[in-house]
């Protein structure tokens, strides 16, 4: 089938440099996507975007280009509930990839199995408005209890503003959360005023709650150039992620994104983006936790005799 990108797409960058940063043995890209291709794996008629293609092939070879070991796969809107990219991803990286998959509540028990097989660990719920149609509270819940059961963890994308109204449905679910880019925190705030002090909070009192300090170039107002002398990109992102990560650092998980949908503006080069990980994570000690352990630990739990991600 012939898909048209959404107008004013930016499509991913073809050749990025080679990182400064070397990543430790065995890092993972913990968030990334694959899209159709679309004449294979035809995009959802529910999608709110029309991306471009963006195999497996081209993910793994990104993933060596960087020195990533490994990659978590998230399914992305654009595919609806129809997991079959993320499957046939996974399938072909040989163990080397786990999925994030997006599942319907009469999905059945051996619809799951085959998921699990396939190397599907977690199931991702989406709170942003632009992205999804809504789908009752007590669906996801029954989710979230059906998944449970296969040891996998929820997955969640909110806006910071709706933090505080997905506050007790998040505290009811019986499994690991993980929150991508620190639930989209306004950078253009401050670090210690009420809306990131409540994201904070949310951690603190709930040790089952995980962040991806992931997409400075989706947060960042002050973009991806260098200013006034100032090395680091994204230089607005940088003290929201050292937060995290310091007070959180066996719970953080860091990834490119690639291929980065629904950017505005530019598209970062994802060689840069592996080069802004020291600047968010400062030590050898906090890079190994964040690139490796923590990854490993709720998705390969079986290498590093961790208890199954519940
Ligand atoms: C991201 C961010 C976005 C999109 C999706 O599944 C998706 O469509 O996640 C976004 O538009 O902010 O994490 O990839």
């Amino acid at each position: 089938m012939h898909f048209t990108k959404t107008s004013g797409w930016l499509d991913w960058c073809a050749s990025p440099v080679k990182p400064d940063f070397k990543l430790p043995p065995n890092a993972v890209d913990a968030h990334c996507h694959v899209f159709g291709p679309g004449d294979k794996f035809p995009f959802a008629h529910e999608r709110k975007y029309t991306p471009c293609d963006a195999s497996w092939e081209q993910l793994f070879a990104l993933r060596d280009h960087l020195g990533f070991a490994r990659n978590v796969i998230v399914q992305a809107t654009c595919h609806g509930s129809d997991n079959r990219a993320l499957v046939d991803a996974l399938i072909h990286s040989e163990g080397r990839a786990r999925g994030v998959a997006t599942v319907r509540h009469d999905i059945s028990d051996d619809e799951l199995q085959v998921l699990h097989e396939a190397g599907v660990r977690g199931v991702r719920f989406n709170f942003v408005k632009r992205l999804v149609d809504f789908t009752p509270r007590d669906e996801l819940k029954r989710i979230s209890e059906r998944i449970a059961k296969f040891g996998w963890h929820v997955v969640v994308y909110f806006e910071a503003a709706d933090l505080p109204e997905l506050w007790d449905f998040f505290t009811d679910l019986p499994t690991i959360i993980v929150v991508d880019h620190m639930g989209r925190p306004d950078v253009s705030k401050a670090v210690d005023g009420p809306e990131f002090q409540l994201f904070l909070r949310f951690m603190r009192e709930n040790p089952n709650v995980w962040s991806k300090v992931s997409c400075p170039e989706r947060l960042s107002v002050t973009g991806p150039n260098a200013v006034n002398g100032e090395r680091a990109a994204y230089r607005d992102v940088i003290p929201f992620a050292r937060e995290v990560i310091s007070q959180f650092p066996d719970r953080v998980l860091w990834g490119t994104d690639w291929p980065h949908p629904n950017l505005k503006g530019h598209m970062p080069d994802d060689g840069l983006l592996v080069d802004f990980i020291p600047w968010i994570a400062t030590t050898p000690a906090l890079q190994q936790k964040l690139l490796v352990d923590n990854p490993l630990r709720l998705y390969w739990p079986e290498e590093t005799g961790a208890s199954p991600c519940r």
